[in-house]
Formats: structure tokens, C-alpha cells, sequence
């Protein structure tokens, strides 16, 4: 009961700003296409699909590999929810074929207008091998990390191997997404910079992704951390949860506060996602709770530097390969 009454307050707030994106998508489907304020040019029309990396029926998403304009490419596609608020709209401007009419039941084809009918489109372009590896479907393995695996196996590897952080650079020098910021706390220790996740299209708070990534530039996970960066850490949880109930009236209550051990990208960050929507990567052996990283630090001020960790790989990690060599697996 009180989740429904706590989603019920939170759609009746947020939907002023979504019912304006939908009719901005509305507006530029109107206009032929064009994103308010940018030209969306179809940089697809020219992709060549080489193989599709994984699929998902159930989350409604495909990762393809292809090439674009002769440069490696990953496309990922996913179909939005439905929304509450464009339920009026889907019934009285789609049109209906009928499939089947028995007794009371009956099951149509339902063709939504376009712009109720979006298909979230993630471009990554040029893609390194990392990306392919990254995004294709593979099976799992648990690794055991002792602090002594983390510095002779693990910190050598992602000194090499880690992604590009280029896109955080941008964020944090206000070169891309300034826009979307949701909060900044500018401070050089404690602050950072909260904004949407890219896997979130920030149509519907059902599947509410953001990211708070931190202005320090030395600190690349959880292994780093000490109780020196208690002050961050609990500055990012309570500004965090502050920042997402004025913008989206959720409270604390309603979400899931997590840093990714191992993560992609070695610059802290720390995910805020709604709680009842299952991110990918939200299962525990990779997320570790905000709240319950500030406690471990204060109870033992070098718990991270010491503990034995333990995360999934995937078949083709250059890093579960380091473990095999090792005679770790
Ligand atoms: N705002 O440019 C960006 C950007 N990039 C490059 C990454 N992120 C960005 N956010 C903004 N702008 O949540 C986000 C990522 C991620 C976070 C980094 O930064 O979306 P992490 O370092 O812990 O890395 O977090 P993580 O979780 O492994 O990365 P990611 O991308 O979430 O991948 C995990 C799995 O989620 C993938 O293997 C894949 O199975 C799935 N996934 C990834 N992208 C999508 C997608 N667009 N749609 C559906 N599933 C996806």
C-alpha cells in the first residue's frame, strides 16, 4: 500500500517534466525528426551489422557489433516501457488489427504513433575489442580477490587495460552532458557531479538511473578507498538523495545507493538506480551499498585494503585470464 501511495506521489510530480519531454518527442516528431535545440541526423542509415552480441526477449534489447562508416561499432536497442501518462494518447492515435476474437477474449496488433513507439538507441563508436567482449552475452565466473591478488594480479592489469575515462573528463570539465547535470557539489574534496545515467532515456522515474561521479581523479574503486573519504562518501549519499527527491520526488527510502566492484571505469562513481528496477549489475556479488561502505570504513578505516572481494568475470576477460595464470581458478 504505501509503495503504491509512494509511487502514485512520485508520477504525480515528476510526470509535469516527463509530459514535457513526451511532448517534445511529439513536437520533433512533428518537426521531421529534430531533437529540440539539435539536428538528429540518421548516423545509422550506413551500419553494417557483423554479428549480434546478445539479446534479451524479456528486457527487449539487443547488442549488435557492426561497422560504421569503416569504424568498429556497437549498437544497443532497447524498447522503452510503457507509460502511464501517454496511455490516453497510445488509445486514441494507434490504430488496431485484430489477430484473434474468442468468446470474451481477443488479442490485437496495436501500431502506436512513432513518437510513442521510441526505441532507446545506445551508439558506441569506434568500439575497441574491450567494448565487443564487454557487451557480448558470456558466461560467469566468481573470482576470489585477496588484498595481495588485488596488487600482484589486479591493479597491474587495469593500469594497463582499463577503458578510456575520457566521457567522465568531459562530464567533469563541462565538455559534454552539462546539461544534463542534476546536482554538482563543485568542492575539489568532497564534491561531484550528479547526472543521468546514459542507459536511462529519463522518461519514466519506474527505471530511474543516475550516476554521481566524483571530482577527485585518484581514486579508481572501492580498493582505494579509507576512512579519509568518509567525508565524500557520506557527502555523495546524503546530496545524492537530497538533489533526487527535489528533482524527482523520491525519497530515500525508494532507492538503491551502490558502488560496482569490479567496475568499468576506474574513477569513483557511485549508481543511484530506483529500487524495485533491477539495473543490470545491481545483484550482490557486484554491488556494494553506499551505507554499507561508510559503515565498513568507520568500523575499520582500511577494510577495502584488506578484505578479500569477490566479483563475476566473464569468459573472455583479459582479467580472469590473469587469475587462470596465476592458479587462482
Ligand atoms: N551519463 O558517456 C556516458 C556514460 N558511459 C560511457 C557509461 N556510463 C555513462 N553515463 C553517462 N554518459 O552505469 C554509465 C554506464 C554505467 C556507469 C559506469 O556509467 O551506463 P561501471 O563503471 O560500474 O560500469 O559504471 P558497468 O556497470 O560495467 O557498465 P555498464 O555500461 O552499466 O555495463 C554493465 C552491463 O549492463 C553491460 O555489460 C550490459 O550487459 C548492460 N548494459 C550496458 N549498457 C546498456 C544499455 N544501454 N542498455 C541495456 N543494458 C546495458
Amino acid at each position: 500500500m504505501a509503495d503504491v501511495a509512494a509511487k502514485r506521489e512520485a508520477d504525480s510530480v515528476v510526470p509535469d517534466e516527463l509530459l514535457q519531454r513526451v511532448k517534445r518527442a511529439k513536437a520533433d516528431h512533428e518537426n521531421g525528426g529534430e531533437e529540440a535545440g539539435e539536428k538528429s541526423e540518421n548516423v545509422l542509415c550506413g551500419f553494417k551489422t557483423s554479428h549480434v552480441l546478445g539479446a534479451s526477449d524479456r528486457e527487449k534489447t539487443i547488442f549488435i557489433h557492426g561497422k560504421l562508416a569503416d569504424q568498429e561499432a556497437v549498437v544497443i536497442l532497447e524498447k522503452t516501457p510503457i507509460r502511464e501518462d501517454t496511455l490516453t494518447e497510445l488509445f486514441s492515435g494507434s490504430t488496431l488489427k485484430l489477430e484473434m476474437r474468442n468468446d470474451i477474449y481477443s488479442t490485437y496488433r496495436l501500431q502506436a504513433p512513432p513518437f510513442l513507439n521510441e526505441i532507446k538507441t545506445t551508439v558506441v563508436c569506434p568500439a575497441t575489442e574491450k567494448h565487443v567482449k564487454k557487451y557480448k552475452h558470456q558466461e560467469s565466473f566468481l573470482v576470489e580477490e585477496t588484498d595481495e591478488d588485488y596488487r600482484s594480479i589486479t591493479l597491474p592489469y587495469i593500469e594497463m587495460q582499463r577503458f578510456s575515462l575520457q566521457w567522465i573528463h568531459n562530464i567533469l570539465e563541462k565538455k559534454a552532458e552539462a546539461e544534463r547535470i542534476v546536482y554538482e557539489d563543485p568542492d575539489p574534496d568532497v564534491g561531484f557531479i550528479l547526472l543521468p545515467d546514459f542507459k536511462w532515456d529519463q522518461k519514466q522515474v519506474d527505471d530511474l538511473y543516475l550516476i554521481a561521479i566524483v571530482h577527485q581523479r585518484d581514486i579508481r574503486s572501492l580498493r582505494d578507498l579509507t576512512s579519509e573519504h568518509l567525508p565524500l562518501l557520506k557527502n555523495i549519499f546524503q546530496k545524492g538523495q537530497e538533489a533526487i527527491l527535489e528533482r524527482y520526488n523520491l525519497p530515500a527510502s525508494k532507492l538503491r545507493v551502490y558502488l560496482h566492484y569490479q567496475p568499468s571505469y576506474y574513477h569513483l562513481h557511485v549508481h543511484f538506480t530506483k529500487l524495485d528496477y533491477e539495473a543490470p549489475g545491481c545483484r550482490v556479488e557486484r554491488a556494494h551499498l553506499l551505507a554499507d561502505v561508510i559503515q565498513n570504513l568507520q568500523s575499520d578505516p582500511k577494510y577495502y585494503k584488506s578484505r578479500t572481494l569477490y566479483f563475476p568475470l566473464r569468459a573472455d576477460d583479459g582479467l580472469l585470464s590473469k587469475f587462470k595464470e596465476a592458479g587462482k581458478l
